[in-house]
């Protein structure tokens, strides 16, 4: 016999019916896995995958392109995966992954998003929200890997980037939870960052039945414009070792250091936390080097770089293109903006979307570029959208959070979006609300309480799923029971790790409410008032 009949027996001995019955329950969601087809269901799709994934299953993924960096990952409940290639058009197809989960909670289901101009499937994500009971799935939004190489001469593969793979997967994945539990999902959700932030508002815009609410986190929204502010810094700083050129050094001690000493403390509380960015107007003269001085200083030219850097980006005439950097993001903005060394997402996008110029140098990025860009506006990519008419009527619900020190997405630019859209409905917070997580990077980490149940594998780090302090549930209770967020608390693990417990958590305020220290220990959230 057996070691494991044995153990099975042993096991039995002690609790034999309810063991049973697991067992029982679990092998016939094997087999309605297993003899599940949902490539007759899905036209012209080809299956790539149908397999029962056990809780604690760490799955490989040995065809996934190296740039998306994602060999594997960890699977936390038991589940049916489904992996399908769907054509969108004759010459563009896209990956697809839907999870269907074994306790399926409230007939939830669930899309994910990408980031940059990938085609990564988010495998995190869906690990994440299929152990919280959400039958969720992922596309690789019409190409694979981190580049934009493959948008060149192939516009249907730009139309997937755009729209297309997003609802197409979407459609699917709804109709496939339908066939597979024999009900059909009883709410719908969306949840994305940064370029899955932009892609969640757009799935509003074009097929407002496709979710009843939207986590749009650090929306790439205005996508024409942020390309065109991206690829500024370049031109400005030049490559490394040009003349004038600020090393990383510089970024993460001198100028960090000083734009903390200018505005950390404006909030009342030194803590590493720029709490009001609003606030904060980083001014680089005070780092010039006064004469015959050149050390921890910097020159004349240097402080105009930095001048140029930290401003709002305009046309020559003023009108704007882009608001303001976050000031505080230096640690991480050196390693991409300020490296002296092309943004990558922005160089792809011009050369091969924009110009269809693939040796297009992005040192000569200027202004015309930026303008032709929103001018071809490829299928209509933009995504900025001042109502959102249909969405709303609907019943709708979007949720946004930014980070205050965010090194790829300036956070005003969410705050402009949200304006904007208030300027047209003065009942926004009805349908769309906003909440500015201070002290946080690009979607995670940084100095501040940032983890608020984000996708991006920071999502589940020790909260709990409630609303209070998980953005996901706080869409679920506001689409199902009502309850409409008014704050939204972060978490601060000491050292990021969740097994050294708490450092601290902060209330992060509903946008445009502002936060204010009344006094007492700074990490203690009733230190805080949001007014
Ligand atoms: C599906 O396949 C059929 C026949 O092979 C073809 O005519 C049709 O255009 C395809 N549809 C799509 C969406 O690719
Ligand atoms: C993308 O990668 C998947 C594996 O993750 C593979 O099945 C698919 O064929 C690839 N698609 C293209 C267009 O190369
Ligand atoms: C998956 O397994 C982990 C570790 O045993 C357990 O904590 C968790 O509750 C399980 N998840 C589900 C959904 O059963
Ligand atoms: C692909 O479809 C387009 C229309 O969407 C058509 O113009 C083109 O001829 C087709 N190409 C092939 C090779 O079938
Ligand atoms: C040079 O300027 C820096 C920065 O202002 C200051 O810390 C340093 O003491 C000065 N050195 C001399 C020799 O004056
Ligand atoms: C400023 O210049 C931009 C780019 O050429 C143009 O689109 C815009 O209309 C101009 N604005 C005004 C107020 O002239
Ligand atoms: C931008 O660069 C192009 C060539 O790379 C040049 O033709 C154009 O005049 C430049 N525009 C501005 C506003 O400098
Ligand atoms: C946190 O990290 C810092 C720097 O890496 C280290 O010096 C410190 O000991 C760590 N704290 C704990 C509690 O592990
Ligand atoms: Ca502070």
């Amino acid at each position: 016999m057996s070691s494991l009949l044995w153990l099975w027996l042993a096991l039995a001995a002690l609790n034999p019916l309810c063991l049973v019955l697991a067992s029982q329950a679990s092998n016939s969601f094997q087999q309605r896995c297993l003899s599940f087809a949902p490539e007759k269901l899905i036209r012209n799709s080809t299956r790539t995958a149908l397999e029962f994934v056990t809780n604690g299953t760490t799955l490989e993924f040995p065809d996934n392109v190296a740039s998306c960096a994602r060999p594997s990952q960890l699977v936390s409940t038991n589940l049916c995966r489904v992996a399908l290639s769907i054509p969108t058009s004759n010459r563009s197809s896209i990956t697809f992954e839907l999870w269907l989960p074994e306790q399926w909670q409230a007939a939830r289901y669930l899309s994910t998003g990408n980031g940059g101009i990938d085609g990564c499937i988010k495998y995190e994500d869906l690990a994440y929200t299929t152990a919280n009971g959400f039958a969720a799935m992922g596309t690789n939004n019409g190409h694979n890997g981190t580049t934009g190489v493959t948008f060149l001469g192939n516009p249907d593969i730009l139309e997937d980037f755009s729209y297309r793979a997003l609802h197409t997967g979407t459609t699917a994945g709804k109709l496939l939870t339908k066939a597979f539990y024999k009900k059909a999902p009883a709410h719908s959700y969306y949840y994305g960052c940064s370029l899955g932030g932009r892609m969640g508002i757009k799935g509003a815009e074009m097929y407002p039945e496709d979710y009843d609410g939207i986590v749009a986190g650090c929306p790439a929204v205005d996508f024409n414009h942020l390309q065109g502010e991206r690829a500024m810094f370049y031109p400005i700083t030049g490559p490394v070792g040009s003349p004038n050129f600020i090393g990383p050094d510089d970024w993460t001690g001198l100028i960090h250091d000083e734009v903390l000493r200018q505005c950390d403390g404006l909030d009342g509380v030194i803590d590493g936390i720029i709490e009001v960015p609003d606030r904060c107007y980083f001014n680089p003269k005070t780092l010039l080097c006064p004469p015959g001085n050149s050390t921890a200083c910097l020159n004349a030219q240097q402080v105009q770089q930095l001048e140029q850097i930290y401003a709002p980006y305009t046309y020559p005439n003023g009108t704007l293109i882009f608001p303001r950097m976050n000031p505080g993001n230096e640690v991480f903005a050196v390693l991409k903006f300020f490296a002296g060394a092309p943004f990558s997402y922005s160089q792809d996008w011009f050369r091969y979307v924009v110009l269809n110029n693939p040796t297009w140098d992005p040192i000569t990025y200027n202004y015309t570029d930026v303008s032709l860009a929103e001018e071809l506006n490829p299928f209509n990519i933009r995504t900025y959208p001042q109502v959102l008419p249909a969405f709303k009527k609907r019943g709708g619900k979007i949720l946004s959070y930014h980070g205050g020190q965010d090194n790829q997405i300036t956070s005003f630019n969410t705050e402009r979006f949200w304006d904007r859209m208030a300027d047209a409905d003065r009942h926004l917070h009805d349908w769309y609300r906003f909440f500015r997580i201070s002290g946080m990077f690009h979607c995670n980490s940084g100095p501040g309480a940032w983890v608020i149940g984000q996708g991006g594998g920071a999502s589940g780090q020790g909260i709990p799923f409630e609303p209070e302090q998980n953005v996901l549930a706080a869409i679920v209770a506001w689409v199902e029971k009502g309850q409409a967020p008014d704050c939204l608390t972060g978490t601060k693990f000491v050292n990021d790790t969740v097994s050294l417990g708490i450092d601290f958590q902060r209330n992060h305020c509903l946008y445009p409410s502002t936060q204010t220290y009344i006094g007492g220990d700074y990490k203690l959230p009733s230190s805080w008032r949001c007014e």
